[in-house]
């Protein structure tokens, strides 16, 4: 608790900004408010890397485990995907979204607010561990509870996933697929 508040006055001081070790540079982490009772939350980062290097775990006291996870589609529905590390190339920028990459926060241990914050520590196989700043942002909070595309109205709130989605209906054979899915015009 302690280490929450203090990072919630080193944010209000504005002390809060990229954290680095080695070639890697973490920024924007945060999470979406959960539920009450949500057992998981959902948090991203975004990875930048002048040496290529393996993203190999990440731990936070906000939860039991954290584990990555992707959203792919696989036939034909959209499935979350856990993967055992992230690969970063030299001089690549790795942004977790809404729609793909993600940070899923397994066993939340309280309810993530809108407005709070908490460290999350990800280790890395070269750069060895950085801990960063997650702030829980309030719009659009969804029970990621399922791993199914039954959160598909309320991922479509979300501007920078309904960018990705229209993006991804310009492409006729996944237009057909999805209308399959969720009725034309979804
Ligand atoms: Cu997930």
């Amino acid at each position: 608790m302690k280490t929450i508040l203090g990072i919630a006055l080193a944010m209000l001081l504005g002390l809060v900004g990229p954290a680095v070790a080695g070639d890697v540079t973490v920024t924007k982490g945060w999470a979406r408010a959960t539920s009450p009772n949500a057992k998981v939350g959902i948090a991203f980062v975004t990875l930048a890397a002048t040496a290529a290097d393996t993203l190999t775990a990440a731990a936070t006291p906000a939860s039991a485990k954290v584990e990555f996870h992707r959203h792919v589609h696989q036939d034909g529905l959209m499935k979350m995907q856990q993967q055992a590390t992230v690969e970063i190339a030299a001089g690549q920028t790795v942004e977790f979204n809404p729609g793909g990459l993600h940070l899923m926060l397994v066993d939340l241990k309280a309810q993530l607010k809108p407005g709070q914050s908490f460290p999350l520590t990800l280790t890395f196989a070269g750069a060895g561990a950085v801990t960063v700043t997650v702030v829980v942002e309030g719009a659009g909070a969804m029970d990621h509870s399922m791993p199914d595309h039954s959160m598909h109205d309320q991922h479509m709130a979300d501007p920078a996933y309904k960018a990705m989605h229209d993006e991804h209906m310009k492409d006729p054979a996944h237009k057909a697929m999805h209308d399959q899915m969720h009725g034309a015009g979804k």
